[in-house]
């Protein structure tokens, strides 16, 4: 491995390429590893979790599911040890511990709801952000939750994010890092709606309402995430693309773009200097569509190899945050975690080991040919030596080893849940 090693930092330094300096930015990249995939987007408001409604949905019985608190932070815990850095935890509301004091509707939770999840990571030096859960409840069965017209459901909905955003604050305060509050909604309609304004209006008082609330920036970022269609929502979503660009251009939080969120052919990767231009925060939610808004395993695809490389290219990367948002229930779900977030990583790391003064150089000089020659000669470039050098010095299991680890953890832990 060591020699596999040394001809990979040779091979690039002759393009121009410092291993090292690649490695020391990967290492100070700091992914959101997102608690939902543990068990399906349950969460644990009530016994025996219930599915994900509200224009999200995850298929699958794959046996192994996290079924209490406790197992979550178990799979967690083992997920964060397969992964090479250090990472934050990205929260949902619902996923409250209410053994203290007994449950709590949305409209009511507190922060100390969240207490043991800070314990839990503080113990870890884990960071967490947080997440409002605005959907997988009575009072989304409508389809509209912000921006609905009955006032009772807006109203608590609009309670639920305030509360939110005050616990995604204290959390913030207590861990010395800014926690990322990031707002999804499902809001829309199966067939097509005539008040797509009204309904719009409502969702831009909503916000305006919630984040009228202001809190230090050392302890909150505020993030709203739109999307393009969900189950049940595919003639309508309210919170669209342009509602969400141009509510962020007046306002305060940034952006969120979700890998699924967009057409198909749409690129998300090229978006990101557009939104730099008049941003200077964003947030992505790390996902893998197939045909549709899937959330399917996050692999080193080429619509996620071109989104890191425009990260790194544009200087975003400094300034982004990356939470993971896939939900797979048809495999094993530490396996899902351990696939997803590595492969971020891994398509971080070609990025950065682009040989892009090169690149530059022949696209200022006019040369096509030879920019284009060298994006395809970087394609097969040692990748996997300098990643598997940077795992065993991180101490966690190489791509081969993974496979066994997860293996052994499903037959001595999850192959118990029943
Ligand atoms: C749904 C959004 C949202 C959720 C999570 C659970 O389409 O992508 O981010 O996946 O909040
Ligand atoms: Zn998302």
């Amino acid at each position: 491995m060591k020699e596999a090693f040394e001809y990979a930092r040779a091979k690039y330094r002759e393009l121009g390429v410092d291993v090292d300096a690649a490695i020391a930015t990967l290492k100070s990249v700091h992914l959101g590893l997102h608690c939902w995939q543990g068990d399906d987007v349950g969460g644990f408001e009530h016994e025996g979790a219930e599915l994900a409604g509200g224009g999200i949905q995850v298929t699958g019985n794959y046996p192994g599911k996290a079924r209490t608190l406790a197992e979550l932070r178990a799979d967690l815990d083992k997920a964060f040890s397969l992964v090479p850095g250090t990472h934050r935890l990205n929260l949902h509301a619902c996923y409250a511990d209410f053994s203290k004091t007994g449950f709590a509707d949305r409209d009511a939770l507190e922060p100390a709801h969240f207490d043991s999840w800070i314990e839990w990571a503080s113990k870890r030096g884990i960071k967490i952000d947080f997440n409002a859960t605005i959907f997988s409840h009575p009072k989304a069965d409508s389809g509209f939750t912000l921006s609905s017209k009955d006032p009772g459901v807006r109203k608590f909905w609009i309670e639920h994010t305030k509360r939110a955003r005050k616990i995604a604050a204290y959390i913030g305060e207590k861990q010395g890092s800014p926690c990322v509050h990031n707002i999804w909604i499902p809001d829309g309609s199966k067939d097509i709606p005539v008040d797509r304004m009204g309904h719009r209006k409502l969702l831009k008082e909503s916000l305006d309402e919630i984040l009228s609330v202001k809190y230090s920036r050392d302890h909150v970022r505020d993030a709203v995430e739109s999307k393009l269609f969900g189950i049940g929502s595919e003639a309508f979503v309210v919170g669209s693309h342009e509602f969400y660009m141009g509510y962020a251009l007046t306002g305060d939080p940034m952006l969120c773009l979700d890998m699924g969120h967009f057409h198909l052919t749409e690129s998300v990767a090229d978006k990101i200097s557009s939104v730099f231009l008049f941003q200077d925060e964003l947030l992505l939610h790390v996902s893998r569509p197939i045909r549709w808004d899937s959330d399917h395993v996050v692999i080193q695809s080429d619509e996620l190899k071109s989104l890191m490389e425009e990260l790194v290219r544009s200087g975003a990367l400094p300034k982004t945050h990356l939470g993971l948002d896939f939900f797979d229930a048809t495999i094993n779900r530490l396996g899902a975690y351990a696939i997803g977030a590595r492969a971020t990583l891994k398509a971080l790391l070609e990025a950065l080991l682009e040989p892009r003064a090169l690149l530059m150089k022949y696209e200022e000089a006019g040369n096509g040919f030879a920019r284009l020659a060298t994006l395809e000669e970087a394609k097969t470039l040692p990748l996997g030596a300098v990643w598997d050098a940077y795992c065993e010095s991180a101490k966690v299991p190489t791509d081969r080893q993974l496979v066994e680890e997860v293996s052994a953890y499903e037959r001595d832990v999850q192959s118990g849940r029943h």
